[in-house]
């Protein structure tokens, strides 16, 4: 416990920059009880493989597609990864991606390892994907176009329904490791499921708004014919495997199974609801905050604010206790209104930004006084 308590818990409430949040207690159990499972040996746990089944048959459920396949991956790094590697194997003579600027970075990861070429695509005044930019860029040597359902930096949504419309001869992943658990759960959101004719594969990680535990992703294909490009045999052992890892917990793959049954659909949908009401709460308390103002008004659970001095206000903040990060595109300290976000959690933030904020104001203006004096 010593060693444990040298690092924070989610429960104390002052973690604002992770996407992470406190596994459920369903999720924590499952992933004890199946914690000497090794899901790579279907030959000698043939049990997960069925759980596992059961998990993307229930994925598929949400994003509209009775013939889905994937797996539980270790989150949406190794996600990402496998679903660029899939498109390697459909096209192996293409060798560029195209990818928005505002993607995550293991998107960068897959593409060293590849050897891709990314081709990097604008963001319009709202941090999301240019789709007309995306178009213009697409020739024949494109593996694949990637686009994101809830950005790391700022969680906006690329026009995935626009981008959709011009992949019908490449590659189409998007990546929603992020908004994977709320924007289906959501009204009025765009449509991130298999709908979209030219989508191949997604990215949900169970691990953020899903409730479950690190490691815990998913990568989702139209088919089974994806995977099955994967596939492969160690002569020595009696099963065939397809995932990026070789050994996976059994663990990882059962706390998600124990979570989505546990909150359902109905559970996700109030957990969503609850992140944006506690993300509209911060922002209206925010614009209560003279010299304090949103990057964009935000459309999942992230916020941009922009104060003046934000080194300062981030080392501040830091200082009474808070864990922030400070986005250096925009210049804006960046908070992510995880379920441990709670009301009670920003009036206390706020209240701290505010004094923090107020205090800057005045030191500049008895500089200014003084420098006129
Ligand atoms: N894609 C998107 C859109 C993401 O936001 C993330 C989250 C990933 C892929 C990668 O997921 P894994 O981290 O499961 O591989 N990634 C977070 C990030 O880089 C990871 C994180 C989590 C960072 C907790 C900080 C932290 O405290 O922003």
């Amino acid at each position: 416990m010593q060693l444990r308590n040298k690092d924070p818990y989610f429960s104390n409430g002052k973690i604002l920059s992770s996407v992470s949040t406190k596994p459920s207690d369903v999720a924590l159990d499952a992933f004890e009880i199946f914690s000497d499972v090794n899901a790579l040996d279907s030959h000698i746990f043939s049990g997960i493989q069925g759980v596992e089944r059961d998990v993307i048959g229930w994925f598929g459920r949400i994003l509209k597609n009775s013939e889905i396949s994937g797996y539980i991956t270790t989150g949406g790094t190794e996600a990402n990864i496998t679903a660029l590697w899939a498109a390697k194997k459909i096209y192996p003579k293409r060798n560029e991606i195209i990818v928005p600027k505002s993607a995550h970075y293991s998107i960068q990861k897959a593409a060293d390892l590849m050897g891709l070429k990314i081709r990097w695509a604008g963001i319009d005044n709202r941090f999301r994907a240019d789709p007309n930019d995306i178009k213009k860029k697409i020739n024949g040597n494109t593996l694949a176009v990637v686009a994101t359902a809830g950005t790391s930096a700022l969680g906006v949504i690329d026009p995935v329904e626009e981008i959709n419309e011009f992949c019908e001869d490449t590659f189409f992943h998007v990546d929603a490791a992020f908004g994977g658990f709320m924007i289906p759960f959501l009204k009025g959101y765009p449509t991130i499921d298999f709908t979209l004719k030219n989508l191949d594969s997604i990215t949900i990680d169970p691990h953020k708004m899903g409730i479950s535990l690190i490691p815990a992703g998913s990568v989702l294909f139209r088919d089974n014919s994806y995977l099955k490009r994967l596939e492969l045999c160690p002569p020595y052992l009696s099963f065939r495997t397809y995932t990026l890892s070789g050994s996976r917990s059994g663990g990882s793959i059962a706390s998600v199974w124990a979570a989505i049954k546990y909150y359902g659909i109905g559970g996700y949908r109030k957990i969503a609801e609850d992140c944006i009401k506690n993300t509209k709460f911060l922002c209206n308390e925010l614009g209560e905050i003279k010299g304090v103002s949103l990057i964009t008004e935000p459309e999942l659970n992230i916020v941009g604010i922009k104060v003046s001095g934000p080194d300062r206000a981030y080392r501040a903040l830091k200082r009474r206790g808070w864990k922030i990060s400070l986005d250096s595109d925009t210049n804006s300290l960046r908070i992510v209104v995880m379920p441990h976000v709670t009301e009670r959690v920003i009036r206390e933030f706020v209240s701290d930004l505010g004094d923090i904020v107020s205090r800057g104001l005045q030191k500049n203006s008895r500089i200014l006084r003084k420098s006129f004096s």
